[in-house]
């Protein structure tokens, strides 16, 4: 078992109080739960049906097959496509609930603007509408008619998110493999179906529906979530704030958004704003809104609210005692938080209906009142602010400043400052010769199996160091924004020469007058959306299948289903893509082949785990190195 808890100084602080407090957290629970189940651990375990629970011995001399006649092979490949279609359902409810969202704001049904017309029109043109003359809300409705189409296609056609966004190169794979999606919602049922009892029990057929799914997951999820939301909140653009429960302020109203849909948090962010007055007449100097997991991160790219925790720390906000409310909507919600708020002041909220905890106070949310939702939140943290046991309060004094909000837009529009007429030119040039060496996308969670932040920041940390760019969303980019890699002192701190010099040149180009930050905050894990159209227009503009570029990923300390997901999509895009904490699969070691060999000989990409950071870190360098290499440029 790993000896440490945390790097994050905050967490270590905090730890000590919650024992004081009497407070259990995920790493209480975690040592409760060792040892952890080995069957479940590698994958061998099946509960399809209800002669189970079945289990294969993958050493010794038990069992060999379940009852039916499942093999190790067919039980670890259906659990894996189960748990990628969970995480690909998430992101495409998601998504969906934002194109509906589009829908009812182009109507005027809610009191939602359309934020970007630039960027509607861009993706109308994209999708081959006609823009010219259109008033936004006529366009607005024909784009989401165009994604409804997508959610309800009954025939055969691929999803269309996908054939006008993915790279060429890759659709051609893709479509050799057989792996085009269609419906995202018919392809969610098929792989339920597919992996019910009596169906599938070819490992190879089932990692290829795993690899369809994350495609699902990659278009009508992210891509589409990201689109959406852009259109309806505006892309971000660079801005500045703090991260680390440093944020929190003693003498004001802290209310933490929690989740992942910025529908609410949108929302809170401005009825806090406006109610300001009353946290004053309260007794408070005005509401301090921050953010945790990947709510926070939305309305950090576009609100500029800072960072208070990731997925590890969330009860730890709590029991810093300064929360006054924390507002939840879907994902990463520990149903631990009711417990924990009810040793302190805290009023935790939810909000949707499929995320109900008992303890929670619910306020349901709609679109049509989600102002008047919006205000009795802000209101209830205000009153609850008048509850304060001051005694119990602790916040620890720690934050990074940060600059996030890198969209692939702010990305061009810094590097047009260096080219106006070929944007990409300058970053394409310094990857050829040498002073950018590749980049990596590090994404995903916390997980309790790893020290928090450690894999994220000591991989980190050594691949800027080789002059690696690296771009980050999700918790990983919470992780990284807390160590500092954020802000131009880590540029001074962390980066490599070559890496150093192109930061700078572009930082002073773009007249920020400090170099960009090593690692560029992107956004939310839908936002991994970004990612892969930065690795698409790269590719384009190389003239290169994506599989080639000296480009991988990495979600240093996977927990979610979610995760696993957007690794897959990753897979498929071509990349040789990282993950920190070891998946249940090795209870079969021919999946364990194909999944981190095998596969990379019939779509490029491949899974490549590895516990330890700085291993990683090599063996991540190794690879772009061979892509280099591939590619004649410089090693
Ligand atoms: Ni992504 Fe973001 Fe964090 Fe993991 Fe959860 S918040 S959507 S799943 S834990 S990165
Ligand atoms: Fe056992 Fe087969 Fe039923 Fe799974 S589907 S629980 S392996 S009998």
């Amino acid at each position: 078992m790993k000896s440490q808890k945390s790097i994050d100084p905050a967490a270590l602080e905090l730890l000590p109080k919650a024992a004081l407090d009497g407070v259990e957290t995920v790493w209480d629970r975690y040592e409760a739960q060792q040892p952890q189940c080995g069957f479940g651990s590698l994958g061998v375990c099946c509960r399809h049906c209800v002669q189970g629970p079945c289990r294969i011995d993958p050493f010794g001399n038990g069992p060999k097959a379940g009852i039916c006649g499942a093999s190790a092979d067919v039980i670890v490949t259906r659990n894996l496509l189960r748990q990628v279609a969970g995480g690909a359902a998430a992101h495409v409810d998601h998504a969906y609930e934002a194109v509906e969202a589009l829908e009812l704001a182009a109507k005027g049904n809610i009191n939602y603007s359309i934020a970007d017309e630039t960027k509607l029109q861009q993706i109308a043109r994209g999708l081959g509408l006609e823009v010219s003359d259109k008033n936004k809300a006529d366009l607005a409705l024909e784009v989401v008619e165009a994604a409804y189409a997508d959610l309800a296609n009954h025939g055969s056609k691929p999803v269309q998110w996908l054939m006008v966004n993915a790279p060429k190169e890759r659709i051609a794979v893709w479509q050799s493999l057989g792996i085009l999606p269609r419906n995202p919602d018919r392809e969610i049922r098929e792989a339920m179906h597919q992996t019910t009892m009596g169906m599938d029990a070819d490992p190879v057929n089932l990692v290829l529906s795993t690899a369809k799914q994350g495609l699902v997951d990659g278009y009508s999820g992210l891509k589409l979530a990201t689109d959406m939301q852009d259109i309806l909140f505006g892309t971000p653009t660079p801005v500045v704030t703090e991260a680390n429960l440093g944020v929190l302020k003693e003498d004001c109203v802290n209310l933490i958004v929690h989740g992942h849909v910025p529908l609410l948090s949108e929302k809170i962010v401005f009825w806090a704003g406006k109610l300001q007055e009353e946290a004053i007449l309260a007794g408070a100097k005005g509401i301090q809104v921050s953010g945790v997991c990947c709510s926070g991160n939305e309305v950090l790219m576009r609100n500029r609210i800072p960072l208070a925790a990731n997925y590890l720390a969330q009860e730890l906000a709590i029991i810093t005692g300064a929360i006054d409310a924390m507002v939840v909507d879907v994902q990463c919600i520990m149903p631990s938080l009711a417990k924990v708020a009810s040793c302190y002041h805290t009023e935790l909220i939810t909000t949707m209906p499929i995320v109900k905890i008992p303890g929670a106070t619910h306020v349901p949310f709609t679109l049509e009142g989600a102002d008047d939702t919006a205000q009795v939140i802000v209101r209830k943290a205000i009153t609850a602010y008048g509850r304060r046991n001051s005694k119990k309060i602790h916040i620890p004094n720690y934050k990074q400043k940060i600059v996030a909000g890198f969209s692939v837009e702010a990305i061009v529009s810094a590097l047009s400052a260096v080219n106006p007429n070929q944007p990409l030119k300058p970053l394409v040039d310094n990857i050829v010769n040498g002073n950018i060496f590749g980049v990596v996308a590090t994404v995903g969670c916390n997980n309790v199996k790893a020290t928090q932040d450690i894999v994220h920041v000591e991989l980190v940390k050594e691949l800027v160091r080789n002059n690696v760019l690296v771009v980050a969303t999700g918790c990983s980019a919470h992780a990284l924004a807390k160590a500092g890699f954020m802000n131009s002192e880590g540029t001074e701190t962390y980066a490599g020469e070559g890496l150093k010099a192109v930061l700078t040149a572009i930082g002073q180009a773009a007249g920020l007058g400090t170099p960009l930050p090593p690692v560029l905050h992107m956004g939310s894990c839908v936002d991994n959306s970004r990612i892969g159209d930065l690795v698409t227009a790269l590719a384009g503009y190389l003239n290169v299948d994506s599989a080639s570029l000296p480009v991988a990923a990495s979600a240093p300390e996977p927990q979610h289903e979610k995760a696993l997901s957007i690794g897959t999509w990753a897979v498929t895009m071509g990349l040789t893509t990282h993950l920190g904490v070891v998946p249940p699969v090795l209870g079969s070691k021919a999946v364990t082949e194909l999944l981190t060999n095998g596969l990379s000989d019939v779509i490029g990409g491949k899974f490549y785990v590895e516990t330890d950071p700085l291993k990683a870190a090599q063996g991540l360098l190794e690879d772009i190195r061979s892509k280099r290499q591939k590619l004649g440029l410089p090693c």
